[in-house]
């Protein structure tokens, strides 16, 4: 696994983030590394797909990057008949991500379609499970509610939608401790101060965070049933939704 050291020059300082090839040469590292929780996210959609994909049903990865949750899907699915359909609007993410399925051993199993594109203009059709993890916060706050509306119209009764994001604490007092501990998290995974401030401002209007509320609420109008939290680590959370 390639060191993420993207911003340990300043090569990049005022540059937006974005996902391009340097960044999906490291993006393995650079979540273990930055996403506190990352791993159990992964777990709990394998175990979650064993559970809600329904036969003959699709599942989707949205903001899919290199493939770990398709991955964790693919290989815990039992029901027979899935797809699952991957996609990413960024073409080093979609080239690597097909490099490393066809590289996985399980790779015969639940068929997997891959595709380019930007996730507000896929379809969604017949679905059991959806997966936004730490997606949806990369989109403009204005497109979010058609997103996750258009993701409850294409799903199935029963079905079930995961949606991990960074957040935002209501209250300041709190947000400043979660910002603090969440920096602190990653001088221990071997960022130094200088990589954390450039990456923070580099993500500035990038990924731009809400409130748990906000999107329970959005999930509530969206017309999802049943929808609570499942793992928070700081800032940093992970919501499922039952249609
Ligand atoms: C994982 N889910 O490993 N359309 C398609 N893709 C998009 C869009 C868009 N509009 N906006 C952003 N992306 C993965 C991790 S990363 C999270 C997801 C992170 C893609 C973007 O190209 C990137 O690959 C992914 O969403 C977000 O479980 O980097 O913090």
């Amino acid at each position: 696994m390639s060191k993420d050291t993207i911003y340990a020059s300043g090569a990049d300082d005022n540059k937006p983030f974005t996902f391009n090839q340097s960044v999906a040469d490291v993006f393995p590292d650079m979540l273990r590394r930055s996403i506190p929780g990352y791993a159990a996210s992964i777990e709990a959609i394998g175990s979650l797909a064993a559970r809600y994909a329904m036969a003959g049903s699709v599942c989707y990865d949205l903001g899919c990057s290199l493939g770990a949750a398709t991955l964790a899907m693919r290989s815990a699915i039992k029901a027979p008949g899935c797809r699952i359909i991957a996609v990413d609007n960024a073409p080093a993410m979609v080239s690597r991500c097909k490099q490393v399925l066809a590289a996985d051993e399980n790779s015969a199993a639940t068929p997997v379609d891959v595709c380019q594109a930007d996730i507000r203009d896929v379809g969604i059709a017949n679905a059991s499970m959806v997966v936004m993890n730490y997606t949806l916060q990369f989109l403009d706050v204005a497109a979010r509610d058609t997103m996750v509306a258009k993701i409850y119209a294409g799903m199935l009764a029963g079905g079930l939608f995961l949606l991990s994001e960074k957040v935002i604490d209501e209250d300041p007092h709190m947000e400043e401790l979660l910002v603090e501990l969440h920096h602190e998290h990653k001088r221990r995974n071997d960022y130094s101060q200088l990589e954390i401030s450039r990456k923070r401002a580099a993500l500035e209007n990038v990924l731009i965070p809400e409130t748990v509320s906000v999107h329970q609420e959005r999930l509530a109008r969206a017309g999802f049933a049943h929808s609570g939290v499942w793992l928070r680590y700081f800032n940093f959370v992970s919501i499922v939704a039952i249609k």
